[in-house]
């Protein structure tokens, strides 16, 4: 099997790194410098055509978008326990869930980081930034993890984009994503992509 991850240290394609890292997979790390461009070069662009980070490659398929690979390594990961499978009760509270990540959540932070009107509740993809908000604190009261008491792909995906976006001030941290982030934090495999992503940034 071969599987590349085109990575930027650090960047979102960290929470890729800490996904691989929990799923125990053998993998490459092919390192873009998003400083340099490298993103952006030709051979990049043939492979994602709009030059970002994660991108993954397996035995020779293009996967792009942060949805799209943790719902994929997710199922690779054969018997890691890290997605509910079709049948299970929790399968579509995960889908739904890391899909909320990419249509709703990411687009309601970045347009309050660059203080866009969200388009009015009706043609936003989110309607409202606080509406996204109160939906997030609610799932984290539940807790300990994302789907309730299991760890899963979905906690790779919200715990290293909760982390860097409340670093960042985009969404306040909360007595409970504060505890959500210190359970994740602690987790070895997040140790080890934080590591790997120190040493190639150094
Ligand atoms: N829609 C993409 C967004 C990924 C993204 O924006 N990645 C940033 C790194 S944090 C990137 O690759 N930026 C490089 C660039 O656009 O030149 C996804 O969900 O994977």
């Amino acid at each position: 099997m071969s599987l590349v991850l085109y990575h930027a240290a650090p960047s979102r394609s960290s929470g890729t790194l800490f996904l691989l890292e929990e799923a125990g997979l053998p993998y490459e790390i092919r390192l873009l410098d998003l400083k340099n461009g490298e993103t952006h070069t030709p051979e990049f662009l043939a492979i994602n055509p709009l030059g970002k980070v994660p991108t993954i490659v397996h035995d020779g398929a293009v996967i792009t978008e942060q949805i799209a690979v943790t719902i994929y390594l997710g199922d690779l990961a054969v018997g890691k326990k890290l997605a509910p499978p079709p049948g299970d009760p929790l399968r579509g509270p995960y889908l739904r869930w890391v899909a909320f990540y990419g249509s709703s959540f990411e687009p309601a932070l970045i347009d309050k980081a660059l203080k866009r009107e969200s388009g009015g509740q009706a043609m936003s993809p989110y309607g409202s930034y606080e509406a996204v908000v109160r939906a997030v604190s609610a799932q984290l009261e539940k807790g300990p993890y994302w789907l309730g008491e299991t760890f899963t792909a979905a906690d790779a995906l919200w715990g290293s984009a909760l982390a860097w976006t409340s670093s960042f001030g985009l969404i306040e941290k909360t007595p409970a994503m504060a505890a959500y982030l210190d359970r994740i934090t602690a987790r070895p495999a997040f140790a080890r992509a934080k590591e790997i992503d120190a040493r190639l940034s150094a």
